[in-house]
């Protein structure tokens, strides 16, 4: 049986501060129609693709923060998006920041799901390399708040059965990370899609500003590669509050090679054929895991977890509302 969809990077222009929810679902379903009109049956929509990127602000009221937030998947807002995935058979990933409580206390995720084609929730992710840092820095152009805003991601890097395959999600800064696609491909994933916010100016090493397009490409490029799997990858794009986000939102093939890529930074819908089973091209060759892999010399990779944690646990405590 053919293995074979119609996938579609999503990209997103610029969401104002001041953007309702209302008005970026609508321009997703203006995309979710393109990619369907193109013949595909798969959306990626970028990180926190509902709002603006938020943590570029330091925002110290509580309820202005909270409002970032979505405390249930699908609401009120996003529930035409679930609806419209039903109607037009497609299946979409969507990145959002997420908002539980348990036990009287709040807990903050930069978080995706995965939608089926009939409109249900199919697999959720949360991000585990988190950028930036937790404390205001002045000395910056504009904040990147998601250490203190966001907890590490709890769940790890899951694999699901979706839509005839095997699919793994992750978030922009995650791409940067080989471990990331190696435990999803470990896991089976044949295909492995993020969003992504990524600043043109990066505050720390601004020698590397013109290199921002190439650093992501190598990344998405050398993840699909060395795991023989398909990337899709998708920006929120253009001059957003002042801070211009690279575009460049692409399709991958398991070769490495960019199959398709967006041509602007505003919202645009690129498309291309994925076949998953030529995931085996590499997968059964060069990157045979079972094969050629020595996990035995790998030793390092996995070291330091516990004190990773608690050195997490002291940096984060006392610089979150739930926690002050
Ligand atoms: N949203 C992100 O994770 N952005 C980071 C930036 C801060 C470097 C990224 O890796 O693109």
């Amino acid at each position: 049986m053919s293995r074979k969809i119609v996938a579609a990077a999503a990209q997103l222009g610029p969401i104002a501060r001041t953007e309702p929810r209302s008005s970026a679902v609508a321009r997703m379903l203006a995309l979710m129609e393109e990619a369907h009109r193109r013949g595909a049956r798969l959306v990626v929509f970028p990180e926190l693709a509902l709002t603006s990127f938020f943590p570029r602000w330091l925002i110290e009221d509580e309820a202005a923060l909270d409002a970032f937030y979505e405390t249930e998947m699908p609401n009120a807002d996003t529930r035409p998006l679930f609806d419209a995935a039903a109607r037009l058979g497609i299946g979409f990933y969507l990145g959002f920041a997420e908002l539980l409580t348990e036990g009287g206390v709040k807990r903050r995720f930069n978080a995706s799901i995965l939608v089926d084609p009939e409109g249900r929730i199919a697999g959720r992710y949360r991000k585990v390399h988190l950028p930036g840092h937790y404390h205001p820095e002045d000395w910056r152009r504009f904040q990147h708040l998601e250490k203190r805003y966001f907890e590490h991601g709890d769940l790890g890097f899951p694999v699901y059965d979706f839509m005839g395959g095997k699919a793994g999600m992750c978030l922009c800064n995650d791409r940067r990370w080989p471990e990331t696609f190696r435990v999803l491909a470990l896991r089976g994933a044949e295909l492995v899609m993020l969003g992504y916010n990524t600043p043109q100016h990066y505050p720390q090493a601004p020698e590397h500003d013109h290199l921002q397009d190439f650093h992501n490409h190598l990344s998405l490029q050398a993840g699909a590669y060395a795991n023989g799997c398909w990337v899709i990858g998708t920006a929120k794009a253009g001059l957003e509050e002042g801070c211009e986000l690279i575009g460049g939102s692409c399709i991958v093939a398991p070769t490495g090679e960019i199959v398709a890529m967006a041509q602007t930074r505003g919202d645009e819908v690129v498309t291309a054929e994925i076949d998953l089973d030529r995931c085996s091209e590499l997968r059964k060759n060069i990157f045979n895991f079972a094969l050629h892999r020595e996990p035995g010399d790998y030793g390092p990779i996995c070291e330091g977890a516990e004190a990773r944690a608690a050195e997490r646990e002291a940096i984060t405590k006392g610089s979150r509302f739930d926690r002050d």
